[in-house]
């Protein structure tokens, strides 16, 4: 038996996006770091990738982040292909298409930038460089700055991705310096757990969320062994998902994950479980300021 006058007050909670205790489940099926040969449940194709956004849609994710393969199923910027996925994402499902203007470690800015070019509902924004791996992901200031601007002109809504907390210190530059992001609302990723960036744990989760810009929502993804540690600090600080095989192609020692849509599927899961289940596309669009171009 318990005695409830002892216990501490409960911990004050953030308030919850537009009021709603749901979760926006963001799919990130591809990336550009695994190979096809390694990984075969890889989406790499125009086919697979849209086969697979309709699994995840119907598994409860709002938004795909979409980086594509050539037919060589090496990473590409091609901006005729981007073009003609965006398009056929938007014909296949309702899901808030989110394309990476982070490509691969080896892509030039100018591609980077052209991406926008492709007509996205969103895209990636990445505030700041960091060691990944043995690589470098180069993020400078002016590119930064550059993109920023860039997706105001075109309307397109970024998504901050911060990879460690002094991404946090050039987001909070960006929006001081350049205003508020295309439909007003600040929304950020917080990618844990890569070699070289933050770690993948909850003191770590906390920290940063406490240094993010007020009224902003965000997302948490842990990359391989921190996506689960991740996912339920998240779940229980108020933050949203980010899942997928860009960043997790095991779902337990030994056991290689088969699809995107088992990712998507024990996210949702665990949202249930925390009393926070998966939100629509389009409580997603109202949430983060992304108008509806379909
Ligand atoms: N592939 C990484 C070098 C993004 O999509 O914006 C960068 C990345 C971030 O995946
Ligand atoms: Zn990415």
């Amino acid at each position: 038996m318990t005695d409830s006058s002892a216990r501490p007050p409960a911990p004050a909670r953030r308030p919850g996006p537009a009021g709603s205790p749901a979760t926006l489940v963001t799919v990130a099926p591809t990336g550009a770091e695994s190979q096809k040969a390694a990984v075969p449940a890889l989406p790499v194709t125009l086919d697979e990738l849209v086969t697979t956004a309709r699994e995840c849609r119907a598994s409860g994710a709002a938004v795909i982040h979409v980086h594509i393969r050539d037919d060589e199923a090496r990473p590409t910027l091609d901006i005729g292909r981007l073009t003609d996925t965006v398009q056929a994402l938007r014909e296949a499902t309702d899901l808030i298409v989110q394309l990476s203007t982070g490509g691969a470690v080896t892509d030039s800015f100018e591609r980077r930038l052209a991406v926008l070019d492709a007509g996205p509902d969103a895209c990636s924004l990445t505030c700041g460089s960091v060691n990944f791996g043995d690589e470098v992901f180069a993020n400078p200031w002016p590119f930064i700055r550059e993109l920023y601007a860039r997706t105001q002109e075109l309307g397109v809504v970024p998504e901050f991705e911060l990879f460690d907390l002094g991404q946090v210190a050039t987001l909070h530059r960006l929006l001081a310096d350049l205003g508020a992001p295309h439909g007003g609302h600040v929304h950020c990723d917080l990618v844990m757990g890569v070699p070289g960036g933050m770690p993948g744990d909850a003191a770590t989760v906390t920290a940063a969320v406490a240094a993010l810009p007020a009224g902003a929502t965000w997302s948490a993804t842990g990359v391989g062994r921190a996506s689960l540690p991740v996912m339920f600090a998240a779940l229980a600080a108020g933050g949203h998902l980010r899942v997928g095989m860009e960043d997790t192609i095991s779902l337990a020692r030994g056991r290689p994950v088969t699809s995107n849509a088992e990712l998507v599927e024990r996210a949702a899961a665990l949202a249930e479980l925390a009393l926070r289940p998966v939100m629509t596309p389009q409580d997603a669009r109202t949430m983060l300021g992304v108008p509806d171009h379909r």
